[in-house]
């Protein structure tokens, strides 16, 4: 588990044959697109300029540990040359990404989807692009027993895994919902235990356990109660699959605090790209990885193997704690001063991060008239002074 809560950033990877649609990876649930009508997608996706040795360099520009990978998401089109099905690419797309992101230090996750929207003995359900539709006799142990298959060939072909990433369980939600039971949980679970004993699994399988749990596109306030490890996971814009017109694109700046404020409560972030049809990471993608990479390469000690803080911080700004050093990140740039709360005698030496320039620690003098306003703070305050111009 340390590599994991070291790790702190990990890149999500979705793709498959949605991103030639590429208007959201459920586009085939929500537009109830039938098996022929996707499948133009599935004859179109050709991706001639696909370079896994450049995704890998622009994750590890941006401070990234992991990277994780859809090999197949709800809509069934498998990225590797799985033996058990012709719905796959037409060359194997997974191994060469694997070997590029471990070439580069990458530690590697595989996404796998327990939903098939094309698998014939899958049955039509809540999310079934067919939901209405009478799709005859379906026998969804064989539908399961081919699951397990494709993740049985996974783990056995690919080398050494980190992490599996089932998604998802959605028993009680109504019509034809499927959890631990229908997915044969408990029986899949030990499969990838014993084919990996050190691997991490995911919360997803409806066991109520797993590794580590996965807060989707929320930033828990408080972080994730219990003592389980967390990764939230998020977009860069408000989808998972490459999806062209979509305008929701996150930031730079707000992306770094999600990350800030994930590793200030505990947890991990994994931060999705989703590669279009050609193969590449469309330039809207790239620009924001380079930017965290900016403050990345200035300020990734306060990342990689740091955790909370049991101290409080002032309002808008966060801590994050590696051993006794303490990293304090301002949200907002305060007027001059910063008080911290319970610091005050504890600190031997504070700077920036970013060009490591020492932040003076004011020595408050009550007869000081200057000093005056700053009286009221209790005792054990440290009050750190900081330049008028926000350093970048
Ligand atoms: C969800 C999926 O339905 C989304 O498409 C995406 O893969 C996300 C990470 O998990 O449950």
């Amino acid at each position: 588990m340390s590599w994991f809560t070291e790790a702190r950033f990990g890149l999500f990877i979705h793709w498959g044959i949605y991103a030639a649609a590429a208007r959201h990876e459920w586009v085939r649930s929500y537009e109830r697109l039938t098996e022929e009508q996707y499948r133009r997608y599935f004859d179109h996706f050709d991706p001639d300029l696909y370079d896994p040795a450049a995704w890998a360099d622009e994750a590890v520009n941006a401070g990234m540990k992991y990277a994780v990978v859809t090999s197949k998401h709800h809509d069934g089109f498998c990225l590797w040359d799985s033996e058990l099905t012709g719905y796959k690419a037409r060359r194997d797309l997974l191994a060469p990404m694997l070997d590029a992101f471990r070439e580069r230090g990458l530690r590697t996750g595989l996404y796998y989807s327990l939903l098939d929207w094309h698998h014939p003995d899958f049955p039509n359900d809540l999310y079934h692009p067919q939901r209405d539709e009478d799709l005859g006799e379906r026998d969804i142990r064989k539908y399961t027993d081919y699951m397990h298959g494709q993740v049985r060939e996974l783990l056995t072909r690919y080398g050494d895994i980190d992490t599996m990433w089932f998604d998802f369980s959605y028993e009680g939600r109504g019509f034809g919902a499927k959890g631990p039971r229908e997915w044969r949980s408990e029986e899949l679970e030990r499969l990838v235990r014993e084919l990996r004993p050190g691997i991490l699994v995911n919360n997803r399988l409806g066991l109520g356990t797993g590794d580590f749990t996965t807060p989707e596109q929320v930033m828990p306030p408080g972080g994730v109660p219990g003592h389980t490890p967390w990764e939230s996971c998020q977009t860069l814009n408000g989808s998972w699959g490459y999806h062209r017109d979509n305008q929701d694109w996150k930031p730079v700046d707000l992306l770094v605090k999600m990350l800030v404020d994930t590793v200030s409560k505990g947890g991990n972030m994994l931060l999705n790209v989703g590669p279009n049809a050609r193969g590449e990471f469309e330039p809207r993608a790239i620009e924001r990885l380079r930017g965290i990479g900016r403050w990345m390469r200035l300020h990734s000690r306060s990342i990689h193997g740091a955790g909370a803080s049991a101290y409080e911080p002032p309002q808008d700004c966060r801590y994050t704690q590696r051993g006794d050093r303490l990293y304090l990140h301002l949200l907002s740039w305060p007027m001059k001063y910063v008080h911290l709360a319970g610091l005050g005698g504890r600190v031997r030496y504070a700077q920036f991060l970013h060009d490591a320039s020492e932040v003076p620690m004011v020595a408050i003098d009550p007869k000081e008239p200057f000093h005056h306003y700053l009286r009221g703070l209790p005792e054990d305050t440290l009050t750190l002074q900081l330049p008028i111009t926000r350093p970048d």
